[in-house]
């Protein structure tokens, strides 16, 4: 069969550089097609999905809340011409009646044991209109992503090629809010087998990774075992949250680590005292201020912007907090009436979509653009970043464009 599968495109904040990063959920699908099958992409955030290029399945695969309004016209337009459709994903996992709406079967969950399913299905003409495996898949399970469906040069921002996206591990033991990972990955740490990840990594072209595992600080062990296992490897990485140990930051360090994504809820001495360390380390943090929490009142704009500031905090995303379906606390704040709409295009945490608890809806969404200009009023968020590249090319990792 020819399987398209298809990216479908979100907004992008009003305030963030709008670089496109390759979608790893779809290279995961891929990976997962029996190989008598054709494979390709269409990323509607590179291009729009041409709906007549011949096909005999569309897959639409997503990520984000926000892109269900995109999925469900794609998979009408698909049906529309008479292709079936299948949806998977994290917004089809968070919204399953919707998406089950406008599909011909959908997946719930992951697609390791229940894709290769659902195409043989799909060939015998039995596809069914829901699968959902029963349990979590188990690390062995996890394929290596085919990158091949990813054109080359597609992905680069002002000549310069964005990063591969590469996962560890997934689930989170921690259940903070309002993150999703462990209502759709589960609670448990699951590792990926070492030196599957090494070959997978060795693998990857482009000598920038993302490491996409949540807080990989839940997991020392882990931490420890892939920054030693990364060192030599040549890349340099991004991802979120370390332990704030001297020894994991190190061997962070080492191998290859120069920039984290910190998330901050508080201007707290512990996140001032973390940032300083892995400064200490030489990794730049970007810092995603979450706004809006049932604590914060007018005054934590310019609390959170002083603070940040202080602590010499590299770059920051501020967005506000965001109800996602299929979290307790959209169920929560569903029952005591303080959702306002579900419009889910605008479910992309710079919306308000909620009443918050000490200020208007309008007071917040006022205060978290006022943040993001005070913030970047010195030096702009291009400059910073061009000053964080060329660091990072300073150490020799890689050459900036010409
Ligand atoms: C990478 C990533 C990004 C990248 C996006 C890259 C891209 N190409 O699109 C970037 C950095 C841009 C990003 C941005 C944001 N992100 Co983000 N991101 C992630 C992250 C860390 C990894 C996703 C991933 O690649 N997982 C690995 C792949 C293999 O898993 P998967 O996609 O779930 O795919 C599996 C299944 O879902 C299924 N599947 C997937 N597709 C399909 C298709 C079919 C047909 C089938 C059968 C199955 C299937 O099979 C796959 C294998 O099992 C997740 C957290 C996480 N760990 O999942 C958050 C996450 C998705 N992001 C989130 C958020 C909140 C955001 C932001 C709003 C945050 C912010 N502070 O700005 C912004 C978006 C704002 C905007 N409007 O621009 C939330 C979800 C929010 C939501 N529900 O809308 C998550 C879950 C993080 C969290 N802590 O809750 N993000």
């Amino acid at each position: 069969m020819r399987i398209r599968l298809i990216y479908p495109s979100w907004e992008r904040l009003r305030y963030q550089t709008p670089y496109v990063l390759p979608p790893l959920g779809a290279a995961v699908v891929a990976a997962l097609t029996p190989p008598e099958h054709e494979v390709s992409l269409s990323d509607e955030n590179l291009a729009p999905v041409d709906l007549d290029a011949p096909a005999d399945l569309a897959a639409v695969s997503t990520m984000l809340i926000s892109q269900a309004p995109r999925a469900c016209a794609i998979a009408d337009g698909f049906r529309s011409r008479g292709v079936p459709v299948v949806m998977g994903g994290l917004m089809v996992a968070c919204l399953p009646e919707l998406a089950a709406r406008h599909a011909d079967a959908i997946v719930l969950g992951e697609a390791e044991g229940v894709w290769p399913q659902v195409l043989a299905d799909l060939e015998r003409k039995a596809l069914r209109p829901v699968y959902r495996r029963g349990s979590l898949a188990g690390p062995e399970e996890m394929p290596a992503a085919r990158r091949d469906i990813f054109k080359p040069g597609q992905y680069a921002y002002r000549g310069l090629r964005m990063m591969d996206l590469v996962e560890t591990s997934r689930g989170c033991r921690f259940g903070c809010l309002p993150c999703l990972v462990p209502h759709a990955a589960g609670r448990e740490h699951r590792m990926r087998d070492m030196a599957a990840v090494v070959r997978e990594l060795r693998g990857v072209e482009c000598d920038r990774v993302f490491i996409v595992d949540s807080a990989l600080e839940q997991n020392e062990d882990h931490e420890r075992a892939l920054f030693r296992a990364m060192k030599g490897l040549g890349k340099s990485w991004v991802g979120h949250a370390l332990s704030a140990r001297p020894d994991i930051m190190s061997l962070a360090a080492e191998s290859g680590c120069w920039f984290v994504y910190q998330a901050v809820l508080h201007d707290s001495p512990r996140i001032r005292e973390k940032i300083r360390m892995m400064h200490d380390h030489g990794i730049a943090v970007e810092g995603t201020i979450l706004l809006g929490l049932d604590e914060h009142g007018p005054d934590v704009f310019k609390r959170m912007v002083d603070f940040l500031l202080e602590c010499g905090l590299d770059l920051a995303e501020f967005t506000v907090l965001t109800p996602f379906p299929g979290t307790p606390l959209f169920a929560e704040m569903k029952k005591a009436g303080r959702i306002l709409h579900e419009d889910w295009g605008r479910y992309n945490a710079e919306n308000v979509v909620f009443r918050p608890a000490r200020m208007t809806p309008e007071q917040l969404a006022e205060g978290c653009r006022w943040a993001w200009e005070a913030f970047y009023e010195e030096e702009s968020q291009s400059a910073k970043m061009t000053r964080l590249y060329r660091r990072l090319a300073g150490r020799g990792a890689w050459q900036p464009p010409a």
